[in-house]
């Protein structure tokens, strides 16, 4: 559908940015901060930087902040890191990582600038994975402990909470993530997936009890599936990808259910969780108020018969470079494409189809948590980095927001991956993402100042005019 003229971005429109804690923060041994699994993990990628001093967001928030208002920012998504507020996950509070947060909300504020808050970004506590982690009902309890605590300290100030990020990537790419160990199966991947949704359905509905005026919802990856031909096993393919990628994960979150189709693979390969009395009425009881999702591109799949392969790039997989499954889809490269420096195609288009999809599906409001370019960024002597790259992009995406917005789809805001370079979740610093760029290597902290991008002025301009620069 070929549009003259677009609808304009609407007044209100939350132009903001995201981080998360255990990416940003740094100070991770610093004011009572209990250690999280993926500190723990001994094997990070060789040549990448672990997450222990992020870019110091921890004690330079105030100038970070500062920049964004700078910016424009109507909205900041962060996360709030659990193992501050609880150090061992389901004890103790700890007052100085609560007086932290009431802090950086005070000044968020101070800017008027909207809090989005991820009240879990793939950081789950040390001392409760030592216990087991997601495969117990007591995590999930803590999680729930731990959500009340944010709703009653912040809950006045803060008008939208995010639930988990992205629990479909931590299902299907978790030891790429640093979460959980490769040997972990997958009935026991089923079993954390069903604990998470029904945690997550009583923090929803805990918060509307508590909070009748904040919102609430899911910020999971959804990435619309194409089939590579339109051979119709390769449109089935694609379906089956659409649902055990993206349908999962909404369905749970939204209708309370399960989704058939991703129900019935589990069953016949043997791996469905064990489900307790009283749960499909938890997940049932959770009405969220509007759908985040992150965006970096579609994936592409074709047919696979047992014994014909899973997939052309798997020893690259992640996030978004899809495994594939024989008998269920094959991952394959869409000739269509450009790719990132790290192999990540670029699908501006495949977003329009995913807001789509999305809104057909279940009729709720969007906001994009994620969407951005990671790249080998250069600092210049003139003290800026020339990411024409990452403009480009931005309004790529952007322009099919406005045409996703002309189709009838109500968009809430957009919040691309990140307010400030951080450290990439498997590929270290080296993969810069931010508006903001930060003086420090792969090993070496340097200054850690701060400078504005090409991008943060083009990103400023946008906002000012609440529309995408000529
Ligand atoms: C998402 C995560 C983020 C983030 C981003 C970019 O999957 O929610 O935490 O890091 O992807 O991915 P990466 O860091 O692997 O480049």
């Amino acid at each position: 559908m070929y549009r003259k003229e677009l609808k304009a971005f609407p007044e209100g429109f939350l132009w903001s940015a995201s981080t998360s804690a255990y990416q940003v923060e740094g100070a991770w041994n610093e004011d009572g901060r209990g250690p999280i699994a993926i500190d723990l993990k001994e094997d990070m990628p060789e040549g990448t930087s672990d997450f222990k001093d992020g870019v110091d967001h921890y004690h330079r928030f105030k100038e970070d902040i500062a920049l964004m208002a700078e910016m424009g920012f109507r909205a900041y998504r962060f996360s709030i890191a659990w193992s501050r507020i609880i150090p061992d996950g389901d004890g103790d509070i700890n007052q100085a990582a609560i007086d932290h947060y009431h802090e950086v909300i005070d000044e968020l504020r101070k800017h008027n600038i909207e809090p989005i808050v991820t009240m879990f970004h793939f950081d789950t506590p040390a001392a409760l994975e030592a216990k087991g982690g997601w495969a117990q009902r007591e995590t999930a309890d803590a999680f729930v402990r731990f959500s009340e605590i944010l709703f009653k300290e912040y809950g006045e100030k803060v008008n939208y909470w995010l639930t988990i990020n992205e629990q479909n990537m931590m299902i299907l790419h978790g030891p790429t993530i640093g979460v959980f160990p490769a040997d972990t199966t997958e009935q026991q991947l089923n079993q954390y997936n069903h604990n998470m949704f029904v945690a997550q359905a009583k923090t929803m509905a805990m918060l509307h009890e508590m909070h009748p005026q904040a919102k609430i919802g899911p910020a999971p990856n959804i990435a619309y599936v194409y089939p590579a031909s339109s051979k119709p096993e390769d449109v089935i393919a694609a379906d089956n990808y659409n649902a055990v990628r993206n349908w999962l994960y909404l369905d749970l979150a939204v209708r309370g259910e399960y989704n058939s189709l991703a129900w019935s693979i589990m069953e016949e390969k043997g791996t469905t969780p064990e489900i307790a009395d009283g749960d499909m009425e938890i997940l049932k009881s959770a009405k969220p108020d509007f759908i985040a999702f992150n965006y970096y591109n579609t994936a592409t799949v074709a047919d696979a018969p047992f014994g014909g392969g899973a997939s052309e790039r798997s020893e690259a997989a992640d996030q978004q470079i899809s495994e594939g499954e024989e008998g269920i889809y094959k991952a394959v490269s869409n000739p269509n494409l450009g790719m990132t420096e790290f192999g990540w195609e670029i699908d501006p288009v495949g977003m329009r189809m995913t807001y789509r999809a999305i809104w057909d599906r279940y009729h709720l409001p969007l906001i994009v948590t994620e969407n951005g370019l990671g790249a080998f960024d250069k600092l210049t002597d003139d003290g800026r980095v020339h990411d024409d790259y990452r403009i480009d992009y931005l309004r790529q995406h952007l322009e099919q927001t406005q045409e996703a917005i002309s189709d009838g789809v109500d968009v809430l805001g957009y919040s691309p991956w990140s307010a400030i370079d951080l450290i990439s979740t498997h590929q270290g610093i080296a993969k810069r993402y931010g508006f903001i760029y930060v003086d420090r290597d792969e090993f070496d902290l340097k200054t850690l100042d701060r400078y504005r991008k090409d991008s943060f002025f083009w990103y400023q301009e946008l906002i000012k005019t609440n529309k995408l620069p000529a």
